[in-house]
């Protein structure tokens, strides 16, 4: 007993602590502000205007693919180097580090998918005030101004982009201590060194190549002691509530300003509980630095547990996009000469002819690493999805079941409960394709152990699953109990892969399990071995339908600074500092690893992760976290995901129903009908709440829920259709409207409504007690249909929608072809030969065109070309399906049984001409007042070729 408060002390007190506090809101004191976080205090007091840096133009050299240049801090004398390169795609990528760094600045490895390639670069011109230099083919030139060093990005007459243009480049040279300077010190330095080298020389990427000059020994210091250097609090040592932060290498943040001309409207940043529109931040920047925050509260900047640090800029002519690749903890300053203006300003201002160009200014301040930014020139919104992919890769294509329903609760909590809660489903007709575990399922919070009392058979429980095809998650986090006992401790106790404390012993934290150690998943060779304990034979009770979620992988640690690790902790000889925004990315890389290799590379993985980096959509999904059953978090879960998606993170859901509190049955209803058309769809709650699956709530919402879910399953074959594109070019699953109607700037700042793909617009219901909505129908040539009624409206405008309980306002857009299948079952697998139904939704020009994408549904072998892509198109009253990849092969059983045409005539004859050129009479209804024609079991295979001719 005592043994057993000891260890559960801190986790009970932590958690009592949090419940007392009495209210819901997140308590902001547990997590800093810029003005305590001392880097960004600093560097945020850096005035405009006023840059000491200089481009030192004699140091210039240009090869065919790169430009450096030397700036000098005219206050300090440190020099930097600059980098520049032109990579194919129209992208420009900026590199900044220390010339001559004491030792090398962390530079992120494994985000990338490659080194970018590169286009030629050549001189236009060169006087003492700067270079020109053109960029690829695009009639873009980039000019560099020596003094203050400036960089502009310039098309044609157009400015896109400035850099230090209001002078705010920082870059704190990393240096020694002062009052300790000793012989000492300048050995540990030299160990330091020793060390860097060695782990250098045995590390998979090849960071010599680009320290090359940084592996001499320590130049810098001859340079540094003739400054006037200003210690400040903070910059050796910091403080926060009970924890201090020491400080080994002292200051080392850097930051930088872009300009953003004639651009309003800029997005991005996740993860934040904000508008999807980012707003000036007047009060604190918004930051990023993976934390476990409880009780988040929404419409402010804080951060959450996930950091991609891309923004999006958009105006009615061009879309950019800036990616900074620094995993350190990030803070992200947006200001705008047109903020707090109203339209009515903006006219005045016009009609006065005092309007000045509107121009958006962001400033980027990390604490570590070096500057390395890629500047996604665009111009289309889909160009800049494409150029973001080059650079970190696309969605990785899920599973097909992924996309169905999850039922999920902390926690079922016995095999019966499992049992019964599957039982439900079928008796109550609702499909669903995984059951999930939480934390409660283990042995004492050991992953990858079952408790042996409440889960004793656990391969009886998914044969069960397994039976009426379907599958479950069971939760792995990353924090390990410290257990002598426990196998997966011991083995990365005795391998030396735990994360080390500032002095070199295991570092230990609280969480669930009581003490625990936080396996180094930046290292490979740990990677691998967490991946091997997913092989069927060590993970004992798993089976190939068994899958995973990480949780906590920000990391979370109860007792840490901030609820996670302490900065100061060593992964090899970098501090956690350097990376930590990496390190959830690296939890769900080793354990998608896991999962593929149990199959010896045959299966896709499922994974489901907490905290993100740039690159975590290659491998898997992610939620919002621990959201609340209140209205405003259904509302924020809509600029959330689309967030994350204009990120190429498509792969995005919120607790439906919301994880603290409970739901009221309404509220219940309109997020299970908001999930049903969010990409990533799993009710989830929190222990301490009551029980929710659907059928609680009454016959009536049972049958609301019950025809949400269904929906969602008959639009499937669309999803996964959509899930293949985003896989092959990293544009966005669900996307905000302006994706699609880039010039139209009422889509700018729509956060309510939303598409997914190009076709389908979705409205949710979002407000207590609606009567109606006011969906915004953009497209001054479009039609869209009510997917319900098969109503049509004209675009553009505002159309005020009645809705019912159990209305779900999405729209089908003229001029696109939907392949449902109408037959719901069990679950997705239970439907795989079922037949299709297409939605032929007609435009003005009376066309349409769209996809059906075909596999296996869960393994690789789509890498080997082993699907059906097909192309529907109707023009001049003929529908044909074509083959989109030809030299693609698979076998499908399922056939076209129904199509159904919106905004249809009626002809006098339907023929049918399949690919032996049969001919066949087909029959139809057609419905006059809706103007819906309906044509019954055509009958082709779905993978066949065919022309449907309407007379
Ligand atoms: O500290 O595993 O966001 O979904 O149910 C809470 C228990 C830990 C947080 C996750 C939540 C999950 C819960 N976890």
């Amino acid at each position: 007993m005592a043994t057993f408060t000891e260890r559960m002390g801190p986790v009970l007190l932590f958690w009592l602590g949090l419940c007392l506090s009495g209210t819901w809101a997140v308590d902001k004191g547990n997590f800093k502000t810029c003005d305590q976080s001392a880097f960004c205090k600093r560097q945020r007091a850096i005035t405009p205007g006023e840059s000491p840096y200089r481009a030192l133009l004699e140091t210039m050299e240009l090869t065919n693919t790169k430009l450096t240049l030397q700036l000098i801090n005219d206050n300090n004398k440190v020099r930097l180097l600059l980098e520049l390169y032109r990579l194919q795609g129209n992208i420009t990528r900026v590199k900044i580090n220390e010339l001559k760094p004491l030792k090398p600045r962390y530079e992120v490895p494994d985000v990338l998918i490659r080194e970018p390639p590169t286009e030629p670069l050549s001189l236009l011109s060169q006087d003492e005030n700067g270079v020109v230099l053109s960029l690829g083919a695009e009639s873009q030139r980039v000019i560099v101004s020596a003094r203050p060093f400036r960089l502009d990005i310039v098309e044609g007459r157009d400015v896109l982009m400035s850099l230090n243009s209001r002078g705010l480049l920082g870059f704190e040279h990393l240096r020694m201590r002062k009052d300790t300077f000793s012989y000492k010190v300048t050995s540990t330095v030299a160990s330091v060194w020793d060390n860097i080298k060695r782990v250098f020389s045995s590390s998979q990427a090849d960071p010599e190549a680009d320290n090359k000059e940084a592996t001499d020994p320590p130049s810098q210091v001859e340079t540094t002691k003739e400054e006037e250097e200003k210690v400040e609090d903070g910059m050796w040592e910091e403080t926060f509530k009970s924890h201090t932060d020491s400080k080994p290498n002292g200051p080392s943040a850097v930051s930088l300003d872009f300009s953003l001309p004639g651009v309003e409207h800029v997005y991005g940043i996740p993860e934040h509980a904000d508008t999807l529109k980012l707003k000036t931040t007047d009060g604190d920047p918004y930051r990023l630095y993976n934390l476990d925050v409880f009780q988040y509260e929404l419409y402010n900047p804080m951060a959450l547990y996930g950091s991609v640090p891309v923004m999006l800029a958009h105006n009615a002519q061009r879309t950019t996009g800036i990616f900074w690749l620094n995993a350190a903890e990030t803070w992200v300053d947006i200001s705008s000469n047109t903020a707090g203006k109203t339209v009515f300003g903006k006219m005045l201002d016009y009609v006065q002819g005092s309007s000045e160009t509107p121009q958006t200014d962001v400033r980027w301040i990390s604490e570590s690493g070096i500057i390395d930014v890629f500047l996604m020139l665009g111009p289309t919104p889909r160009e800049v999805f494409s150029q973001y992919a080059s650079l970190t890769g696309t969605q990785a294509f899920p599973p097909l079941a992924s996309l169905g329903y999850h039922q999920c609760r902390w926690n079922y909590n016995d095999q019966e409960d499992v049992r019964a809660v599957d039982a439900g489903f079928d008796e109550h007709d609702i499909p669903y394709d995984f059951i999930w575990l939480d934390i409660e399922h283990t042995d004492g919070k050991r992953y990858f152990t079952w408790d042996p009392h409440k889960f004793a058979s656990p391969k009886e429980m998914l044969q069960g699953l397994m039976d009426k095809k379907r599958k479950m998650v069971a939760i792995v986090d990353p924090h390990i109990k410290v257990d002598t006992n426990y196998k997966i401790h011991n083995e990365i106790r005795s391998r030396g892969f735990y994360i080390k404390n500032k002095d070199g012993a295991d570092y230990e934290g609280w969480c669930w399990p009581g003490s625990a150690g936080y396996p180094d998943f930046t290292r490979p060779d740990m990677r691998a071995w967490w991946a091997g304990q997913f092989a069927y034979d060590q993970y004992e009770g798993s089976m190939e339908n068994l899958y995973t979620w990480n949780d906590m992988n920000e990391p979370s640690v109860f007792n840490g600074p901030e609820v996670t690790m302490h900065k100061d902790a060593l992964h090899g000889s970098w501090e956690h500092r350097d990376m930590h925004n990496l390190y959830g990315f690296y939890v769900q890389m080793a354990t998608a690893q896991g999962l593929i290799e149990r199959s010896g590379g045959v299966e896709r993985p499922f994974v489901l992760t907490r905290a993100v980096f740039a690159g975590s959509q290659r491998l898997g999904a992610v939620w919002t976290g621990d959201n609340a059953a209140e209205w405003d978090h259904l509302k924020i879960s809509i600029p959330m995901c689309l967030s994350l998606g204009l990120v190429g993170i498509s792969f995005c859901g919120a607790d439906v129903g919301g994880f603290f509190k409970s739901p009221s049955s309404e509220l219940l209803v309109r997020w299970y009908q908001t999930g049903a058309y969010q990409p990533f769809f799993r009710a989830h709650a929190h222990l301490d709440t009551p029980r929710r699956e659907p059928w609680l709530f009454g016959p009536e919402n049972t049958a609301l829920i019950r025809e949400a879910v269904r929906q969602r399953y008959t639009f499937l074959p669309y999803w996964y259709q959509l899930f293949y594109h985003a896989y092959q070019t990293g544009e966005p699953v669900m996307r905000p409207l302006w994706v699609e109607y880039p010039q139209d700037p009422a889509t700018f700042a729509l956060d309510d409504e939303f598409l997914l793909g190009r076709d389908l617009l979705v409205h949710p219901v979002t407000e207590e007690g609606a009567r109606g909505v006011t969906a915004y129908l953009p497209g001054k040539d479009e039609v869209w249909f009510d997917i319900h009624t098969f109503q049509k409206h004209n675009g553009v405008q505002n159309l005020y929608i009645p809705v019912t309980m159990s209305s779900i306002p999405v729209f089908q857009r003229g001029g696109s072809i939907i392949p449902r299948k109408l037959r719901v079952r069990r679950s997705s697998a239970c439907m795989e030969d079922d037949p299709y139904t297409l939605y032929v939704a007609l435009d003005n020009r009376r066309t349409a065109e769209g996809e059906l994408y075909i596999d296996d549904g869960h393994t690789f072998n789509f890498e080997k070309r082993e699907f059906i892509h097909r192309k529907f198109s109707f023009t001049n009253n003929v529908l044909s399906s074509v083959n989109l990849e030809p030299d693609a092969q698979f076998t499908t059983k399922s056939w076209v049984e129904r199509i159904i045409i919106l905004g249809a005539s009626k002809p006098s004859k339907i023929t049918l001409r399949t690919a032996d050129d049969q001919e066949n009479q087909l029959e139809f209804d057609f419905d006059a007042s809706m103007s819906v024609l309906t044509i019954r079991k055509p009958g082709m295979n779905a993978g066949a070729d065919w022309t449907m001719t309407l007379q």
